[in-house]
């Protein structure tokens, strides 16, 4: 199919499912250069505090501090030459293929699942976590760094239904936002390094934990018009805050 086909169809399936996968956003060389980004990043838990904490909560119940689900928000204010790279244009590219032109990157996160951590990311919405925008306009764009599947904690989808944040409630100890779903129709995606899906504000989804000896590593990358970026830092909203429901 030619290449505007192709990017129509994407469009189109966004639209409709409110997620669609790419299978090839980023070169075999542009994934190296992020994996070593993104390591020292995991690496470095002084220059990462602050931004840094696990989405599957404080503790593991054993009273022990374990990373299960490594989340850091923001990591291209600690490391510059992020934005800098590659993926960040083409992911912004996209987003504003499906969602129109004033589409902006709003901020970035990584979500690292270390291996043997075997520890899910609950069903939630994004825009639980976000303040009420009057555009609700918004695109995620999740990058698998490694090979990613069922068995390593690939992302899982619910086609988007109506366009309304479900009641959320947190996990303990700060953890992650989780709501009840019916998952009978949910789909895992897999993907190879440098795949990446696009998901809606809106949209469910999930992932398992990572049962593998390898990292699964998540580049993410969140994209919503420009006037409502303003709007939330007006607000305060950096994402650089702590993890709350604010819809
Ligand atoms: O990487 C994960 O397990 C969850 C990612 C996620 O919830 C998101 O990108 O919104």
């Amino acid at each position: 199919m030619e290449k505007r086909n192709i990017m129509e169809n994407i469009k189109e399936t966004f639209s409709v499912e409110g997620y669609v996968a790419i299978p090839s956003l980023l070169t075999a060389h542009e994934v190296e250069e992020l994996r070593s980004i993104y390591n020292q990043l995991l690496s470095e838990t002084d220059k990462t505090k602050g931004l840094r904490s696990d989405l599957a909560g404080s503790t593991n119940g054993d009273g022990k501090k374990v990373e299960r689900i490594t989340q850091i928000m923001r990591p291209s204010m600690i490391e510059e030459k992020l934005m800098a790279h590659n993926a960040y244009k083409k992911a912004s590219e996209w987003a504003k293929h499906l969602l129109g032109e004033d589409m902006e990157l709003d901020f970035d996160m990584l979500i690292n699942k270390a291996p043997h951590t075997d520890t899910e990311t609950p069903w939630h919405q994004d825009a639980a976590y976000w303040i009420d925008l009057p555009d609700k306009r918004a695109a995620s764009c999740w990058i698998a760094l490694d090979h990613v599947h069922e068995a390593n904690g690939c992302m899982w989808f619910l086609p988007v239904d109506e366009k309304e944040v479900l009641p959320h409630q947190s996990l303990p100890g700060g953890g992650a936002l989780y709501c009840e779903a019916d998952t009978a129709n949910a789909k895992p995606i897999p993907l190879q390094a440098g795949g990446c899906t696009f998901h809606d504000g809106h949209t469910l989804h999930y992932s398992k934990g990572n049962r593998t000896d390898g990292q699964r590593r998540a580049l993410i990358l969140n994209f919503r018009p420009k006037q409502m970026i303003l709007l939330e830092r007006e607000k305060g909203m950096d994402h650089t805050g702590n993890r709350e429901k604010r819809s």
